[in-house]
């Protein structure tokens, strides 16, 4: 049971203006991966660094091994009751109500987040830009899987392999660890080399296709950034700051702009800090477990608990 939900619940009826950052905690029961602090493994490499220019310059074949399993894993992924809890959020009328998303896979819009009230900061995964600075081509909702053939096998790969992992000089090899879901990420087996010509094409100009997601190193899509300023500036009363590790700059940023001019923060995580469980930390309410389960609980007052929020079922249980 969390204590401060009924003390959360009684300030959320008079709450008018509220903004959620959102990060790949909100998914994490439904098995995709997360960075978890960014340490996140996708076979025997960190995430973060197959998610930078550099290596998409040094070995594009690596890089759309790895978006290829994250569009597929998202592609089979359902939205949650967390995502529907936010859906609904956008839905009403008398809150003015802002979605921040970290996440790239689409998750929010297909549980039916207004898009005027969600940004989705670090791009899509089913997004496709072309590379050449001279290219301006860009496909929104590119669902296809595999994009190419020779990307078939990195789709499907659940398995788990051996610790052979390729090795590359540029990206640093860990050593394997045994994936424990059937989402995670897949074993270690060599990832292939898949020559440039039989990696996605740009259909106006024949240069290589790139995932339209923010890598890190690169800047955020500017007029996400200046709707967000300006909904902030405009006053927030609340954060809810669901499933993120807060380690990613600018996104991390925005909780203590919320906290500074006054507004409230509640933080839904497996992992939050004792003093702010405890109720010590003034203006923050905590709530620890599966943002999933919780998310749709906390906000009932304002959206109901209907099927779709409540996640009702037997996998909800046991997730508090
Ligand atoms: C920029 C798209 C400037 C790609 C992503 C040193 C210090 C500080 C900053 C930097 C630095 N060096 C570099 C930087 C800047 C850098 C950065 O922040 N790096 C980090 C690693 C320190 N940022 C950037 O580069 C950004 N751009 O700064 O631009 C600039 C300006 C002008 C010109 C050029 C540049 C761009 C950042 C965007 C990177 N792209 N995603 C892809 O997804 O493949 S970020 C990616 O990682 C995700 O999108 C996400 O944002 C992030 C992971 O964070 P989380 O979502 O929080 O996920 P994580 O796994 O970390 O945590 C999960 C949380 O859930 C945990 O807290 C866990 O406890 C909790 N949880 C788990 N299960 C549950 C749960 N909670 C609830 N319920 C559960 N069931
Ligand atoms: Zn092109």
């Amino acid at each position: 049971m969390n204590t401060q939900l009924a003390d959360f619940q009684e300030c959320l009826r008079l709450l008018r203006r509220i903004v959620a950052l959102v990060g790949a905690g909100i998914l994490a029961l439904l098995g995709l991966a997360t960075f978890r602090g960014l340490q996140g493994l996708w076979k025997n490499y960190n995430m973060i660094d197959l998610a930078t220019p550099d290596a998409f310059y040094v070995d594009p074949g690596l890089v759309w091994q790895f978006y290829t399993w994250r569009r597929h894993t998202a592609l089979q992924a359902r939205p949650n009751a967390g995502h529907a809890a936010l859906a609904k959020l956008s839905q009403l009328k008398d809150i003015e109500f802002l979605t921040i998303t970290q996440n790239v896979d689409g998750l929010s819009t297909r549980a039916g987040h207004r898009s005027r009230h969600l940004h989705e900061i670090h791009g899509l995964l089913f997004e496709l830009r072309c590379t050449s600075f001279t290219c301006s081509y860009v496909e929104k909702n590119n669902v296809k899987d595999p994009l190419t053939p020779a990307l078939a096998e990195a789709a499907e790969q659940f398995r788990h392999g051996d610790a052979s992992g390729k090795k590359s000089g540029e990206l640093k090899n860990l050593e394997s660890t045994s994936a424990t879901s059937p989402w995670s990420s897949p074993g270690f087996l060599p990832v292939r080399e898949i020559p440039v010509d039989e990696l996605p094409k740009c259909p106006v100009c024949l240069a290589l296709l790139r995932p339209g997601v923010v890598w890190f190193g690169e800047s955020l899509p500017v007029r996400a950034l200046d709707g967000i300023d300006d909904f902030i500036q405009q006053g927030a009363d609340l954060i809810l700051v669901v499933g993120t590790s807060g380690t990613v700059y600018p996104a991390n940023g925005y909780v203590d702009v919320v906290r500074s001019r006054g507004g409230s923060v509640a933080i839904f995580n497996t992992d939050i800090e004792d003093d702010v469980v405890e109720g010590k930390v003034p203006n923050t309410w905590a709530f620890k477990g599966d943002a999933a389960y919780w998310l749709p609980r906390a906000l009932a007052p304002l959206i109901g608990l209907d099927e779709e929020t409540s996640g009702a079922g037997p996998s909800s249980r046991g997730r508090e």
